[in-house]
């Protein structure tokens, strides 16, 4: 049974330097369809059934960049096996807001935790298998450059692609992060049950965050009545009213404090910035 990995992850994240050291020399370079944005496939070394795919590096899945839409447009509709999220384990709050994104989409996600040499050498502490239970994610500390735990993350990645297959057809849902506060849940839970006949289930969470931000080009797609768009439009303006902001920043604030709090609880750093400075 053959096997897609897509690997994403913010820029700079060691994307590159795990993907060259995954594939070795199998890689094929092309284009993404329609657009000037590089498209990487490779075959993982000694698996000739997995191809690792490539994906632009991203801070977010918004709808602003083409590296964004490339790469949402092929996780929600090509629908990769598995998903390796890269985290650069020397900025993970940033890197975090991504992931808080991908794991909505409704793939499996495991946690590349990278660059943990340099975690190492400047005395932090991640309590990443901690992260990963509060995001519903496995976990792997790596380092690409020094090629550490790198074939073991590809394998895990494996080894997650074929439980969700086999969940999946027992009919097992997973359960997702509690990301958003009560008026927010309320909102979407309205939005995913008007929505239940549209879309596969594991996918519902995707589609009523995108359609609670009124980002139209992720949703069009769904071919969704008239009707239907307003009587969600109300339930997303209710939120608005109560929150007292606009939708689109509602979401994204409250990525923010999430991952705010899932980071105090779990990252140590040696110094502070503040003790730096003083
Ligand atoms: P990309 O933008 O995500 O493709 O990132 P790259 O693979 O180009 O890596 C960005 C930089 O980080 C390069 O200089 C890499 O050599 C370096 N890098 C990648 N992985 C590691 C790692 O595990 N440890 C260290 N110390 N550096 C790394
Ligand atoms: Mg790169
Ligand atoms: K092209």
């Amino acid at each position: 049974m053959s096997i897609k990995i897509a690997l994403a992850g913010n820029p700079n994240c060691g994307k590159t330097t795990l993907f060259n050291d995954l594939t070795g020399s199998t890689q094929y370079v092309g284009n993404w369809p329609g657009v000037t944005v590089e498209k990487k496939e490779g075959r993982l070394s000694g698996h000739k059934d997995v191809i690792i795919q490539d994906l632009p590096g991203i801070y977010s899945l918004s709808p602003y960049t083409l590296e964004e839409v490339v790469s949402r447009n092929y996780l929600v509709n090509e629908k990769p096996d598995v998903i390796l999220n890269i985290v650069d384990g020397t900025n993970i709050e940033r890197n975090l807001y991504l992931t808080t994104q991908l794991v909505e989409i409704g793939l499996p996600v495991v946690l590349a935790f990278n660059m943990m040499d340099l975690v190492r050498k400047n005395g932090d502490r991640i309590d990443t298998e901690k992260l990963g239970r509060e995001l519903g994610c496995k976990t792997i500390e790596i380092s690409a450059l020094h090629s550490e735990n790198t074939k073991k993350a590809a394998e895990l990645a494996i080894r997650e692609a074929e439980t969700f297959r086999r969940e999946k057809l027992e009919g097992k849902r997973r359960e997702l992060p509690h990301v958003f506060t009560g008026s927010v849940e309320h909102a979407l839970a309205h939005i995913e049950e008007s929505i239940q006949d549209t879309v596969e289930p594991e996918n519902l969470r995707w589609f009523a965050v995108k359609l609670f931000e009124r980002d139209t080009k992720a949703t069009d797609g769904l071919q969704l009545p008239e009707g239907l768009i307003k009587h969600i439009d109300l339930h997303v303006k209710d939120c608005e009213k109560e929150v007292d902001d606009d939708a689109e920043s509602i979401i994204t604030n409250q990525r923010y404090t999430y991952i705010q709090e899932i980071v105090a609880d779990t990252v140590k750093k040696k110094q502070s910035r503040h003790a730096m400075t003083t």
